[in-house]
């Protein structure tokens, strides 16, 4: 059998730059949007030390996902990223080892059975910062995305690893926070600049060597305090849970190098992501009153006056769907990258090289006109079961693929459900105007 092939379109490239001047760098994700929006779903773009192919139609994405041809890239700027996350999760090869044994140690430890041991310290924390809330009164104007990152940021801290960042009770982030956003930040830019630039940059680097040792302290200071104190009462939390158990298929621990990296690795995915799938929600209730009136309703019926419990989770199937909504529009994890195992054709045309970045881009992905009917509104009943069964494999992936999955997508769900539950239930929110306050006690 033989295949006509044709080339993956792409803008023009230009001597030494490739593409470079064809993508802002300033705009994020927003920049492949653009050109996707010109070029298609599937383009290519040539930029210095990362040939990327950026794919966002559910028809080519689905093709993607068959782990049998294709598995997760630790492309240019998630490699960056490993200079302190290190053979963590998110960062590892999926065959290196450390990354199958920390697999198989930790999916029980975000499983079912373990998110319901987790509700309690989820509890805790929302009702720090709702108590706050509610004593600041309604005049108070609320910067939901720094209020949602200190949120997700002690919870996720609490949760796994017993620790306390205390963030509600200080204007000042705590200092692992202020060195994990810069490494990030510079981690990011780095991957925009030449080699030369970088090695020019002294006084940057030497902050990112410091916020390195910074992040790596507290991390393995952590671990040190677990080891002289374990829990109270044969508590066992995921840190426990990383530095006693072994491997199923090994028999062997992961070595306290390796439990550090998994530290920041859950400190950084736990962070941004979750509080920006609620700033986002915040966002998209406020400009439809609608979706608002019935989620609050929704709330008022399942809940009451009284406190959630574990079980009432799942019967809160309306907030499901918003959330569902909510990361279909804005995936706050904008795009994750396979490779082909062996040299193939994709899209029964476009011919690519075993190892070669395919960027899975989730915000074009989620607009696919093929798939979503009018993809720009907000309408939480597209995830209704009737509706969301109607949806072709792969449409909605901002979660990522197969084994290289989120492992916090069970517990970022639990924790931004029951947060907007005990949201709505004690608050009416309206949107901060030049004068009035975006919160009022609904007791
Ligand atoms: Mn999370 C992988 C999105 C919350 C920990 N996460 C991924 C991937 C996406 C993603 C996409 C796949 C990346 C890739 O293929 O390169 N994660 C999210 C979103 C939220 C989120 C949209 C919240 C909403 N993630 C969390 C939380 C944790 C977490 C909370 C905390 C434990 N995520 C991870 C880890 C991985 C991951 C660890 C890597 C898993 C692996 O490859 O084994």
């Amino acid at each position: 059998m033989s295949v006509t092939t044709e080339p993956i379109p792409q803008p023009r490239p230009r001597p030494l730059l490739g593409n470079l001047p064809d993508f802002d760098a300033g705009k994020g994700v927003f920049g492949l949007v653009e050109l996707a929006q010109e070029y298609g779903p599937i383009y290519r773009l040539e930029l210095p030390g990362n040939d990327l192919v950026v794919v966002s139609s559910q028809e080519l994405v689905d093709e993607l996902c068959d782990e049998k041809r294709f598995d997760k890239k630790v492309h240019t700027p998630l490699q960056n990223v490993r200079d302190f996350a290190g053979d963590g999760l998110f960062t590892a090869e999926t065959q290196e080892p450390n990354w199958g044994a920390a697999h198989r140690i930790l999916m029980p430890a975000f499983g079912p059975a373990a998110l319901r041991t987790m509700f309690d310290g989820m509890t805790d924390i929302a009702e720090q910062l709702l108590l706050k809330w509610e004593r600041q009164g309604p005049a108070h104007r609320i910067d939901v995305g720094d209020n949602t990152t200190r949120l997700t940021l002690d919870t996720i801290a609490l949760c796994s690893f017993g620790y306390r960042f205390n963030s509600m009770y200080s204007d000042q982030m705590h200092p692992f926070v202020g060195a994990m956003v810069r490494s990030l930040v510079e981690s990011g830019e780095r991957g925009h600049r030449l080699p030369l630039q970088n090695r020019l940059m002294v006084r940057t680097r030497h902050q990112y060597d410091e916020d390195k040792r910074l992040m790596f302290e507290i991390a393995d200071q952590l671990i040190a305090d677990r080891r002289r104190h374990p829990l109270p009462g044969g508590e066992h939390d995921i840190l426990d849970t990383m530095l006693e158990a072994t491997d199923p298929l090994t028999g062997e621990r992961l070595s306290d190098e390796n439990v550090r990296y998994q530290l920041v690795t859950f400190l950084i995915a736990g962070h941004e992501t979750t509080s920006g799938l609620l700033t986002f929600t915040v966002h998209e209730l406020l400009r439809h009153p609608e979706v608002l009136a019935k989620a609050q309703a929704h709330v008022d019926e399942v809940l009451g006056n009284r406190a959630p419990r574990f079980e009432d989770l799942v019967e809160l199937g309306y907030l499901d769907r918003v959330l569902k909504e909510s990361l279909r529009l804005w995936p706050t994890a904008p795009a994750f990258a396979v490779q082909p195992y062996e040299d193939t054709v994709i899209g029964g045309r476009y011919p690519v090289r075993a190892g070669q970045t395919l960027l899975v881009l989730i915000p074009q992905l989620h607009r696919d006109p093929a798939v979503w009917d009018r993809p720009e509104d907000y309408d939480p009943d597209r995830f209704a079961f009737e509706r969301a069964e109607q949806l072709p494999p792969n449409a909605w992936k901002p979660f990522g693929n197969g084994q290289r999955s989120c492992i916090g997508r069970g517990f970022a769900l639990q924790e931004a459900t029951l947060f907007l539950a005990m949201l709505l239930q004690r608050f009416d929110l309206t949107a901060a105007t030049r004068t009035t306050g975006s919160t009022s006690s609904r007791r």
